[in-house]
């Protein structure tokens, strides 16, 4: 029973194979690519902590409630708090586009890139359309905000996700396995032998990673899941939103989302940092290094093994 929802069918395929050139180009060299961007947000941070900049007018912290940019006036305080903790900050575009502060938004990245240069500015989007307009959204991700990598939902297939992964020096974060209770509706169907989630994955390391510019998002929410996924594509370095509100079992992920070096992981968290001790800059700092510590710890047990 469908009720009033309604499902859109195309009648055109999508071609199988991402060609090397095509959608929006990267002309020219590339001084680093997203791969060594990743890795060195991690090691100048020492962390895998990526916080989520979600700020919901109401829930901002009292103090700033006279401020012009209030969004934005949060936002550098997280970042002021965190900064030497985290290895990327994850912006959610609805939070600003909801309230026309696409402005924030952009004042928000440009102060992350002054304060914490080295950390990667993820803009959670969640795109995913036909080829022209995905290429739009591409712009608008890269060269509107300047962020180094994008969420996108692979939903649409090729066309849909291959402006974004055109620049090698920039990311696309493919929805593979979400951390939402409604993700088993679809992404756990088995297709040939294999859930929904695992075609993504192995779909995506083999067609689309040309640049090796590809991260997956796994839920902390599902290790089982995350572990499977480790196990069938090692070298693919996952995004891991979940710990915190919903309730993720950290131990648990690392133990099943960790690569061989101790890494490939970014562990995203919002709402239990930036609304920790109602916004208060040192429950901000508490909760983001508590969480930093909690993830280094299970990482030397992990070596030490
Ligand atoms: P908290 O639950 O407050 O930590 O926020 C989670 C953030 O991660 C939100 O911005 C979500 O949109 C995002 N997210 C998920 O919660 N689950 C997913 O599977 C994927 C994402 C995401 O792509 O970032």
């Amino acid at each position: 029973m469908l009720g009033n929802a309604v499902l859109t069918v195309t009648a055109k395929h999508t071609p199988k194979r991402l060609p090397n050139e095509g959608g929006a180009c990267y002309h020219g060299a590339v001084s680093e690519t997203f791969a060594e961007r990743l890795r060195k947000a991690q090691q100048a941070s020492g962390s895998l902590v990526c916080v989520g900049l979600d700020p919901d007018p109401a829930k901002l912290p009292q103090d700033l409630g006279g401020s012009s940019s209030p969004l934005y006036a949060f936002n550098r305080r997280i970042v002021d708090a965190t900064f030497d903790l985290a290895a990327a900050y994850k912006p959610q575009i609805a939070f600003y586009s909801a309230v026309g502060a696409e402005d924030q938004l952009a004042s928000s990245i440009r102060y992350i890139r002054e304060r914490a240069p080295d950390a990667l500015v993820i803009l959670d989007a969640k795109r995913g359309d036909i080829g022209n307009t995905a290429d739009a959204y591409a712009r608008e991700a890269f060269e509107r905000y300047g962020a180094d990598a994008v969420t996108v939902n692979p939903y649409m297939g090729t066309d849909a996700v291959r402006p974004f992964l055109a620049r090698p020096e920039r990311g696309a974060l493919l929805l593979c396995r979400t951390s939402n209770s409604g993700a088993r509706d679809f992404q756990d169907l088995c297709l040939d032998g294999l859930p929904l989630y695992r075609h993504v994955a192995r779909h995506a390391a083999s067609h689309w990673n040309q640049h090796g510019n590809l991260m997956l998002v796994v839920g902390a929410t599902v290790p089982r899941e995350m572990a499977e996924l480790r196990a069938a594509h090692p070298g693919v370095p996952f995004l891991v939103p979940g710990i915190g509100a919903q309730g993720g079992d950290l131990e648990a992920t690392l133990a099943a989302g960790l690569d061989a070096q101790g890494a490939g992981l970014l562990i995203s968290a919002s709402r239990s940092i930036i609304y920790a001790g109602g916004g208060a800059p040192a429950a901000i700092r508490a909760a983001a290094a508590e969480l930093h510590a909690a993830i280094n710890r299970e990482r030397s047990k992990s070596r030490a093994a």
